[in-house]
């Protein structure tokens, strides 16, 4: 008898959520962060004929062939990816959209439309796979590399880094995280809370270039990042349709209820970490970049704001399947409001 196939709770076999074969260097932290997007859409049961993939240019941008090859998906100009997420998403508000960008994708060509994009609070997750080096264009320093890190030819990077994450929580995002493409329980939690959120959900995702930047002097080496993450608390995510009651200790965790009824439960670890907090979430971001560590994990959510299809009131079915009668008003429309002006 035929093993009966493994699917989810949509009926999906895994195989659905992936892509073409990686392009990328073997061992480049972006194809680890692609797993795991595949892992999390699948354990969510998300429709991939939902979804739409946007990127813009690099390495990082590329990786979006590498998962859910059943979705609809848009590479965008280098660093333009938010505004063409925005059309998509006013256009089609009942899409699922996930950005993939870089560091310079991201912070240096791309960093007015980041900006827009974060305090509008657009329904997408947003995830820069961070590196700290142009990766497709042979390993330069991008905009996130840390003041005094090296180049692998020893140039030393005189300008200081822009925090993705601070830039983020400053201008209003709703749900700001920084992560490792090595920590698979930390991202896979992450990742599965950010389907579950109404708003731009922006992850800074920590993800090793092997061929240009994982030398001593690089501060986004495996072994840098792996020796210098704080996480600020142990990440779980319970699913609204898994309805677990988790075991804890009175105080020693905190949980987080996400829009559609799922929970992130943060468990404590040397420290009491609000994630609500913003004043405190921005502190602990400056306290550990100047020691030189990165603080990983859940860094800020607000829950409450409203995202940006709905601040807009549009009309519930999305824009792209009105009919012309509904987008288009009749001449007697018109000769109103020429009458009106006279
Ligand atoms: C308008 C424009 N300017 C410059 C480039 C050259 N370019 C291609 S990718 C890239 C940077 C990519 O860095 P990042 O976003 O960090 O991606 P990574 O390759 O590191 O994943 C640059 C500058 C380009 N393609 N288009
Ligand atoms: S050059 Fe760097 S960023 Fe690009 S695929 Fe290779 S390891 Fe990844
Ligand atoms: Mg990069």
């Amino acid at each position: 008898m035929a093993t009966p196939l493994k699917v989810n709770r949509i009926g999906l076999e895994p195989q659905i959520y992936k892509g073409s074969k990686t392009t990328l260097c073997a061992g480049c932290g972006h194809n680890a962060i692609s797993e795991r997007i595949i892992d999390a859409f699948y354990e969510m049961g998300v429709d991939p004929r939902q979804v739409i993939k946007l990127s813009g240019i690099g390495c990082s941008s590329k990786s979006p062939a590498y998962f859910l090859g059943g979705s609809h998906g848009f590479n965008a100009v280098h660093g333009r990816m938010p505004s063409v997420g925005t059309g998509a998403m006013l256009a089609n508000k009942k899409l699922i959209a996930i950005g993939v960008s870089g560091d310079g994708d991201t912070g240096a060509i791309g960093i007015g439309q980041f900006v827009h994009l974060m305090r509008r609070n657009l329904p997408i997750i947003y995830i820069i796979e961070d590196n700290g080096c142009y990766g497709l264009t042979k390993g330069q320093f991008s905009p996130t590399a840390d003041l005094g890190s090296t180049l692998k030819n020893g140039v030393v990077n005189d300008l200081p880094p822009i925090d993705t994450c601070v830039m983020a929580i400053e201008l209003g995002a709703t749900f700001v995280a920084r992560s490792f493409s090595g920590d698979k329980k930390q991202l896979s939690a992450l990742l599965k809370a950010a389907l579950s959120h109404r708003g731009t959900a922006m992850l800074d995702v920590l993800s090793p270039c092997v061929t240009f930047n994982d030398h001593e002097g690089s501060t986004k080496s495996y072994s840098y990042v792996k020796d210098h993450e704080e996480p600020l608390s142990d990440v779980s995510f319970v699913p609204f349709f898994e309805d677990i009651t988790i075991e804890h200790e009175e105080g020693t965790t905190r949980e987080v209820a996400l829009h559609d009824g799922s929970r992130i439960v943060l468990r404590k670890l040397d420290r009491d970490y609000d994630p609500t907090d913003k004043g405190g979430a921005l502190q602990v971001l400056h306290e550990t970049a100047d020691r030189g560590e990165y603080a990983t994990g859940l860094l800020y959510i607000d829950s409450s704001k409203r995202d940006f299809c709905s601040l807009l009131n549009l009309v519930d079915e999305p824009l792209a399947m009105l009919p012309l009668e509904r987008t288009r008003p009749p001449k007697s429309v018109l000769d109103e409001l020429m009458e009106k002006q006279r």
